[in-house]
This record gives C-alpha cells, structure tokens and sequence, in this order.
C-alpha cells in the first residue's frame, strides 16, 4: 500500500475501534527464573525479533483454522518462551505481553489457554471491549457445545453477550456500543480482505512469505475481525436497546466547553506567530489567520532569497526533503471525486461517534457494493484525503478564538507517488532529520512561538517500512539496523529542538493506547524544557480510550470529537491526540498574545497550575484556558 503513514504516523483516530485494537485492563505477573538472571527489556527495540513462515498470502492464514492455528500456536510458545528468558521494567509491559499471548488463543479459538494467560495477566474479568467480551461468551458457551452458525447456538450466544454486557459498567462501553450500533453492519469480509491484501501482502511478497512480529500483528488483526463478523450482526441491536435504556446517563454533561475563552479582537493584544507542522494548511480557509510573508510574491521566484520559492504563508517538503511552492501539496490522481471521498472521510468519523445522516447512508451503501479491488483503492483514497486535510483541521483549532494568532505552515512528508516508493536507507533517514531541522530553521526565522506537531515517528515504524520494501535482511539485522538509522534522525531532531529555547514544541502522545517510551516515540518520548507531550481526554476529563501515555505525559487537552475546518471550509468532527495537540497551542498562544515576554517553561507552569486534575491520572492535568488566561492577565 502506497502509504504516508509509515514512517510519521498522523494521530488521528479513524481505526475501527475493538476489531484492530487488542484488550486492555490492570495487575502483576509472576514467572519461574529468578528475575536477575532474565534479560532486561526497557523498549519495544530491545525485544528479540522472530521470523514465520506463513506464505505470501494473508487471508489464507486467516481464513484457515489450520494454518492459523499452526502459525499462532508457534507465536504464543515464542511469546512465553520470551517471558522465561527475559523481564520487562514496567509491570504493565508483562500485562500487555500476557494478553497478546490471551489474544493469539483467543483467535485459534483455544478458549482454556487464552483464560490461562488472561488470568496471569490478572485479568479476572473480560477487557472492557465488545471483542474480548465475545470471546469470553464464546468460551463459556464451549463447554455446553454447539457451534456457531447452529441458530440455538446462536440464540444462546447473543443471550449471553447481552447479558455481559450488561455486567459491565455502561461508561466502560459506552464509546464501543455507539461506534458499533453504527458500524455493525458495515465490515464484511471483502474489506477485510482487501485491507490485507494491501497492507499485509506486500510485506510478505517482499519477504517471500516470511512474517516478522509486526506482520503476524496484523494477520492477527485480520483473524479478530474475520471471526468479529459473526458476532458484529448481533452487536448494532443490542447495542441501541442498550444505549436506549441507559439514555439519560448517555447525555453525560461536558466540563469542557464552559473553560474555553475567546480573545476579544479590541483588546490589547501582540501578534503570536504558531508553526503548525502538519501535512499542510489550506490559507484560503483560514484566511486573516495565516502569517502572510511580505517580502514574498506568487511569482515562481524565490524574492526574500531564503531558499524557499513562493513561500507566502509557510514552506511544504517531501518527505526525502524536496521543497514545494505552497502550504499544501497536492493529492494527486484519485479514482473518485475529491468531494465525494472527503464526504466520505467525515461519514466514517460521524459512525464512529454515533451519528448517523444521508452521508453515513451512502457511506454504507458504498462499502456494501465495491469489490475487493475497489475496496483497497477507495480505503487507500480515503486514508489519502484524511491525510490531506489533516493539517487544515488541526491549524483551525490552533487559532480558534484568538485574533492574534498567526499560522506558518509547514506541509511536511505528504506522500509524493515518486518519492515515497523509495526504499528506505541511512541517506534517506539522515535526508529527512536535516529537513526537519530545515523546518526547525524556518520557523525561528519567521519568530514561530509555539508549534504543533500532531504526528509521531519511531524506529519500530521505520523497520516496518524496510520490511515492506524487503531491506535489512532478517528480522533480527532488520531491527538492529533500523535503530542505528533511526538514531541518527532522533538527535538531530533532539538537537534542533534544545537549539530553539524560545519555541515551545507542543507534540502528540499517539493513539495506540501504549507507552511512548516503551514504544520509543519521537517527538512524543523527547524530555527537553521546551517540549511537551499532550495526551488525550473526553469532554469529562478522562483519559480517552485510544490516547498513548507515559511518565514523561502530565498534560491532556480534550481530544473527542473535536470540531474545525477541513480544505474547501466545510466542517468535520475528528477524534484523536491530533486534535488535543493543537487545542494546548492555541492556549499557549493566547497566553503569549497577552504577555509575550512568558518563556516556554513559564507557559508549561502556568498550564500545570491552573489545569484540571485527569480522571485516575492524579498527576496529570488537563488544561482549563479560562482559568490560564485570568492566571496569566492577573501576573502580568
Ligand atoms: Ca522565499
Ligand atoms: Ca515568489
């Protein structure tokens, strides 16, 4: 799959929650070896790599209990295996180790081992999401027998899961019942099919049908939500009665809207320029809001000389460093409209939040009539114009209620169909850093106080982009290579960031429900005075289900449903760590509108003192900006 996303993901949340995600929940393991003379495991780069061979198509494995049972009972003796030879630092990384091994087995299905290792992950009860939830029905079915497809078994099954879904507290699944009343009818087995083929087969093409652990990740996805089909009928009407009946408690309130605060364009107030590093920002839609360069004319001409043609409201560079007129780059050739796919694009985020109008309806009906190939292409067009208009969602939110605020955009590594096909190498690693610190540059030139970055990178995705295009040898010389590249990229990019004292960096925690250390992630995982790492909370002040976190990550802004501006000023609501990111920009922004002279780490104290204390996080805060911006007037 030709995809942007591999080596800096967009955190924007648009993954079908539960069918690609694994369980979650809390508490310790033990194991047999004395933990001293276990190898010590304190980063996804340091878990030993593993081969497979499972051939180069996926759906077969996935569709053959066989082969699948074979390929996952091997990964599960590796997985324990691993546990006896090594430890990880953090309790929660052994949790999560259980539960994929709970998970491998859940998928055979092999209902008493995946117990076995639920309950050494201390997982007494069933993960709080509809797919563990099924497989937990599932197992206690088996032992009276019948199987699926049998309309007794059936009945008893959707008997069963109603009634544990009703043991569960209702907000643990709230989020899960409404995405899947409106989703419950929309994967069917050509769109599972085709997103393998597209995403997974590749890799395995490249490797003539050798799976790393990331790739049997997927085919595990692939398996969970092959076997979800079954139960996803039964979810969309089970969901709404319960929904329905738990209405009141539905309409839960909003904490979040009553602490934001417009700037009133009349009152004093200084010009704050905001970096917004992103895929790019339409300047016709954010109009009087864009920095507008005045030594600069749109005439193919380089006029201020600063090795940018055309720059007027920012730059735009692919992602081997190639420098572009303009703040957006374009899409390309699409096999369908632009408008009908970015219809498309919103339709999929309203059903995820429960919406449902006549965009959702034809987004359904689309689905139901596309062939496999059509499917790839139309999922691939539409992850394009997510993409797309990424960068123009997220400046809108950085300047919304500030008149002084001003947008330098930097449209950074969208996807160029020449130059993306590359393989990856050590050039191209240290190509892409320097024009990050090119980035960097032009945003201190341009005196940029504030930027965000709604995106992440890490080793881990550079060495699946290398085994996508088949370098670096076996899995194991492929991991240690990717480190060594990818070293060479986080300090430069480390160094550009301490050598800007005066900017506050403000980045993306990631929405894959993980650790940004363990996982390595940059700029989330960087610890330096003037960065920040921003998680994701629901208009309630909890943390939302899909945020990434770690100890370096104590500020959260709301990340639900998130309301701004997509390219042609149409308006779309988005979930994700993207859209907290540049709430916290736009705060810090006003708050430098009002006292310019406030350094970064002034802004990052004023945010920690006047912030809302995070639901089960009690050393994290959630910014409150009416409460911010008295604190910083009063101080001033
Ligand atoms: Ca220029
Ligand atoms: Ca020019």
């Amino acid at each position: 799959m030709h995809n942007y996303f591999v080596r800096r993901a967009l955190i924007l949340a648009l993954v079908l929650p539960g069918l690609l995600a694994g369980c979650s929940a809390p508490a310790p393991a033990q194991n047999d070896a004395p933990s001293e003379t276990r190898t010590l495991i304190t980063s996804v780069g340091d878990l030993p790599r593993f081969d497979y061979q499972v051939g180069t198509s996926s759906m077969t494995t996935v569709t053959d209990d066989v082969a699948f049972r074979s390929l996952a009972t091997r990964v599960a003796s590796d997985r324990i295996e691993l546990l006896r030879t090594h430890r990880f630092s953090d309790e929660e990384q052994t949790r999560r180790w259980y539960r994929s091994i709970a998970l491998l087995y859940d998928q055979i299905p092999d209902h008493e081992s995946a117990a076995r290792y639920r309950a050494l992950a201390n997982d007494k009860a069933p993960a709080h999401n509809l797919g563990s939830i099924a497989s937990f029905v599932e197992a206690e079915l088996n032992t009276g027998g019948g199987k699926r497809g049998d309309p007794q078994y059936d009945e008893r099954f959707a008997r069963e899961f109603k009634a544990k879904l009703r043991e569960v507290p209702f907000h643990a699944i709230r989020e899960d019942l409404v995405t899947w009343r409106g989703l419950a009818d929309v994967p069917n087995e050509d769109g599972i099919r085709a997103a393998a083929e597209s995403i997974t087969d590749p890799k395995l093409k490249a490797s003539n049908g050798v799976a790393s652990d990331s790739v049997v990740a997927e085919i595990v996805n692939w398996r969970q939500a092959y076997r979800s089909l079954y139960w996803l009928p039964l979810v969309g009407p089970i969901a709404a009665d319960i929904l329905d009946q738990n209405a009141l408690l539905e309409r839960e309130g909003d904490l979040w809207t009553p602490r934001q605060i417009v700037l009133d364009a009349t009152m004093p107030g200084t010009e704050v320029r905001i970096g917004v590093w992103d895929t790019g920002v339409d300047p016709d839609v954010l109009g009087g809001a864009m920095w507008l360069n005045r030594e600069e004319r749109s005439n193919g001409i380089d006029d201020d000389g600063n090795g940018f043609i055309d720059d007027l409201h920012g730059i735009a560079l692919t992602s081997l460093g190639t420098r572009r007129p303009g703040t957006v780059r374009p899409v390309g050739t699409l096999a369908r409209p632009y408008d009908e796919l970015l219809g498309m694009v919103i339709a999929e985020a309203d059903l995820l939040r429960g919406v449902e109008n006549s965009g959702t309806l034809a987004f359904k009906q689309l689905l139901q009539s596309l062939s496999v190939d059509e499917r790839a292409v139309f999922d691939q067009e539409r992850a394009k114009i997510a993409g797309f208009i990424h960068g123009t969602h997220v400046a809108s939110i950085a300047v919304a209620g500030n008149p002084f605020a001003r947008i330098v955009a930097a449209a950074y590594g969208y996807p160029d169909e020449t130059e993306d096909t590359r393989p990856p190498s050590l050039e191209s690693v240290i190509v892409e850093a320097e024009s990050s610190k090119a980035v960097i540059r032009y945003f201190r030139e341009q005196g940029v106080r504030v930027v965000t970055m709604s995106w992440i990178t890490s080793a881990q995705l550079l060495e699946a982009e290398m085994e996508r295009h088949g370098v670096g040898g076996s899995a194991e010389e492929r991991s240690s290579l990717a480190r060594a590249w990818f070293a060479e990229h986080r300090s430069r990019l480390e160094a550009a960031i301490r050598e800007a004292p005066e900017i506050l960096f403000i980045c993306g925690a990631g929405n894959f429900s993980d650790d940004v250390d363990f996982a390595e992630y940059i700029p989330a995982g960087l610890q330096l005075p003037n960065l920040v790492t921003v998680g994701a909370v629901d208009a309630l002040d909890r943390p939302a289900s899909f945020t990434s976190s770690g100890k370096g990550v104590w500020l959260y802004a709301n990340g639900s449903n998130i309301e701004g501006l997509v390219p042609g000023g149409q308006t779309a609501v988005f979930s994700g760590t993207s859209g907290a990111v540049p709430q916290v920009a736009n705060l810090a922004a006003k708050l430098l509108a009002i006292s310019p002279a406030l350094k970064p780490e002034d802004i990052l104290r004023a945010l920690r003192e006047t912030g809302v204390t995070v639901v089960d996080l009690p050393e994290a805060r959630s910014i409150n900006p009416k409460k911010a911006v008295a604190h910083v007037r009063r101080a001033k």
